[in-house]
């Protein structure tokens, strides 16, 4: 019997480009006739065949039959969840072996590349809803590895709405549009979401999360990705240890203001799908950094919370956040169907070395993910799916079904047998073999969730404290909004009784908001996670007083901010616009890897002062100020009258400075930026470029003035821009 027992040896390693474009299925049509399906050569695509040119078509056009009838079956199902989502293939490489804490052989090898297939996601919307919808971003990777398929499969947001899988549902048909009149898309501000919420004091901390900044990214690749379960990993000595899965960009973490965000879905809802597809095609790959914060086995019970809580997140301050490696995404798909809507997650999708917890959210999402695949994909074949194939051969006993492509020879399809010469065999752990982690477990039956799950405004109340005054704003901002859509009073009030437990000064600002009053003695949240024979009084919340008191990894406000790599810059440019100052700026920003637009009132070319033709990459009507990061006007006559004039010009200018984004204008453009309403905001002496006040830069010197205007884009935003607010007593 002889069988490969060397791992490194069973593959050749594979590189990215072969996990889909040297499938045998993939269709290149250069240089081909047209054919049908059984590859008969087309004579004529255009006409039906008819009893004469203007008689009836025909029943025995075969053509026209397969045709149609391909057409009329290309839709599947989309995702219940995370139906709207974008993919790209990369590469994962580990910075040095982490073998003292998991055997997977993916993360001791650092000379190893593993091809990664990711798909992000939003949760709510439909297929063809927005990408900038307040809403939690899935964070998927499918790392093919040479010892199988491992799936990350994670969100933004560090922790979930629910502790139990059992919710699921329940907050899912909650969030989703309501049932009788499908409305609102894409969108949690409406009353059933908030209803269910307000009776789910689990929630709170995800809420926070959800209504703060993290829920608009500027774009997928300055999120954060997050395991949310505590996962186990194991060594080649069988030693556990928790581990809890991070995803850091290089790019930072940064969002988009919520005026911004709805205002990119109309303009352009493809803004995130659009921006990873152009970053890639443009050579400007996304990249992470892996972190893992590993606790070791005998420390699990050292923490004011349960790891196995997915309601909780593990303050970096307690346990640091170890950057292990580094995934690059380097190649967009080919086809979106075959493989971003095609793609298959699932938690269970595991290599040995990485184990579960008994996080019952966890838990449940082991059984979710094959079996919506069923549904969606249609049968128990979607694992032969190009995109879903791992990389090393697929041997086992299971045969047939709905467009089976694997053809099994031989007669066994049963195990043990000795016809086929006992093969296929089980793998010892020498040889790789998956074995459980043997978790000791001496329990009852017990439909329950234990009282260490209990407190839940303690992490929430960590994480509003650890915002910046501006994410604070935004957030009541947030909950105002939402709640300001919800329907139902008595929905309104319960939810500021719940943010009164969170913090305070929070309840009463959306209270201000909304025209009421916080509840003086709000009802303790009815405990809703219970069974219907339990006591309440015995599992009442319980609060723990967080010996942290902020932790500076849940800001965005600490995020690097040293970049302005990729980042969109308009020019508002027209006939007479001054090219040596133009050139000078836009030369600057390109080589610290920019993207500039020149904006004119119409397509085609512009005629600069000095004769040079500059073309415009977009008119005032195709572009608008939400797709941008900054905006620059350089000076000549004729253009900074032009532009003065083209009121299109002057709400581009409004919108970014309401947006809180960096301005730069030359001197001689001041006209314009006096025509905008934030006009009282410039300051009288401008003869020298500097950044003057909340990221408005003036100056004639266009190398000075590049500068300053370089250091304003990468700061971001100016969120001190906005009113100073009062919390009312
Ligand atoms: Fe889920 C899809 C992430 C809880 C059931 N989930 C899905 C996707 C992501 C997540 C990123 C999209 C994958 C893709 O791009 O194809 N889900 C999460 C996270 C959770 C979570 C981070 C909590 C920590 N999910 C969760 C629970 C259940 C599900 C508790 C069910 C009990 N999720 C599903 C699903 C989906 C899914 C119904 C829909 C499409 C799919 O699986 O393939 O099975």
């Amino acid at each position: 019997m002889a069988i490969k027992k060397d791992l490194a040896k069973t593959a050749e390693q594979p590189t990215n480009d072969k996990i889909t474009e040297l499938a045998p299925e993939v269709n290149d049509a250069t240089g081909q006739f047209m054919t049908t399906n059984t590859g008969l050569r087309i004579n004529d695509d255009q006409n039906s065949l008819k009893a004469g040119d203007r008689g009836p078509s025909l029943l025995e056009d075969f053509i026209l039959r397969e045709k149609i009838t391909h057409f009329d079956h290309e839709r599947i199902p989309e995702r219940v969840v995370h139906a709207r989502g974008s993919g790209a293939h990369g590469v994962f490489k580990v910075y040095e072996s982490l073998s003292d804490v998991t055997k997977a052989h993916f993360l001791n090898d650092s000379s190893l590349e593993t091809p990664v297939f990711v798909r992000f996601s939003t949760v709510a919307g439909s297929r063809g809803s927005s990408d900038l919808a307040r809403d939690v971003r899935g964070f998927a990777v499918k790392f093919y590895t040479q010892e199988g398929n491992f799936d990350l499969v994670g969100n933004n947001i560090p922790v979930f709405f629910i502790q139990d899988a059992i919710k699921f549902p329940d907050l899912v048909h909650a969030v989703k549009p309501e049932p009788d009149n499908e409305i609102p898309q894409a969108a949690s501000a409406h009353d059933t979401f908030w209803d269910f919420i307000s009776i789910l004091p689990e929630s709170a901390h995800m809420i926070m999360w959800v209504m703060s900044d993290r829920a608009l990214p500027r774009s997928y690749r300055m999120m954060e990705g997050f395991g949310v379960h505590t996962f186990r990993f194991v060594n080649d000595q069988g030693v556990a240890s928790f581990v809890k899965f991070h995803w850091k960009p290089l790019l930072g973490v940064h969002s988009v203001a919520w005026d911004e965000a709805q205002n990119i879905s109309g303009k352009d809802p493809d803004f995130h799908r659009r921006d990873l597809w152009d970053a890639i095609d443009s050579g400007a790959f996304p990249e992470w950094e892996l972190g893992v914060q590993i606790v070791p086995e005998e420390n699990e019970f050292n923490f004011e919370f349960d790891l196995l809580d997915s309601t909780k997140l593990i303050p970096e301050e307690l346990v640091p956040v170890q950057r292990v490696g580094k995934m690059t995404l380097n190649r967009n798909p080919d086809n979106f169907f075959a493989e971003t809507e095609q793609v298959a997650f699932h938690l269970g999708h595991v290599v040995p070395g990485i184990d579960f917890t008994n996080d019952p959210l966890l838990q449940g999402r082991l059984f979710s993910y094959t079996d919506t695949q069923l549904t969606r994909l249609g049968g128990p074949n979607f694992q032969e799916i190009p995109i879903n194939r791992p990389i090393v051969p697929v041997h086992n006993n299971q045969r047939d079904g709905h467009m089976r492509q694997a053809i099994n020879r031989g007669k066994t399809s049963y195990n043990p047998n000795l016809i086929g010469d006992a093969f296929p065999v089980q793998a010892k752990t020498s040889e790789g073999g998956y074995a459980s982690y043997n978790e000791r477990i001496d329990a009852r039956k017990i439909r329950a969730r234990s009282k260490s799950f209990f407190d839940h405004f303690s992490q929430a109340r960590l994480f509003f404290n650890s915002q910046s005054e501006p994410e604070k704003n935004h957030i009541v901002d947030a909950l105002s909004f939402e709640l300001g859509k919800v329907q139902k009073i008595a929905i309104r009030e319960r939810m500021l009784g719940l943010l009164s437990m969170i913090d305070k000064n929070l309840a009463a600002e959306v209270a201000f908001a909304l025209g009421l009053h916080v509840p003086q003695n709000p009802e303790q949240p009815v405990n809703h996670s219970i069974s219907a024979d339990a006591n309440s009084a015995d599992y009442e919340p319980v609060q723990f007083e967080s010996s942290l008191k902020s932790s500076a990894a849940l800001s965005m406000a600490n995020t690097p901010k040293d970049s302005i790599v990729t980042r969109k810059i308009a020019f508002l440019a027209a006939d007479g616009v001054d090219d040596k100052s133009l050139n000078t700026v836009k030369a600057a920003l390109l080589s610290a890897g920019a993207i500039v637009d020149i904006i004119a009132p119409r397509l085609g070319y512009i005629i600069s002062e000095n004769d040079e033709q500059i073309l415009a990459d977009q008119s005032f009507l195709t572009a608008a100020s939400v797709l941008y990061d900054a905006v620059y006007v350089p000076g000549g006559t004729n253009s900074v009258a032009s532009i003065e004039a083209e009121a299109d010009a002057i709400h581009f200018l409004n919108e970014a400075f309401k947006h809180c984004k960096a301005i730069a204008a030359d001197s001689q453009a001041i006209q314009v930026l006096e025509a905008t309403y934030f006009s009282k905001k410039l300051p009288s002496d401008f003869s020298d470029s500097t950044v003057l006040r909340e990221g408005i830069v003036i100056g004639d010197d266009a190398n000075k003035l590049a500068d300053q205007f370089t250091m304003a884009i990468a700061q971001h935003r100016f969120w001190e821009r906005e009113k100073p607010r009062k919390i009312p007593a």
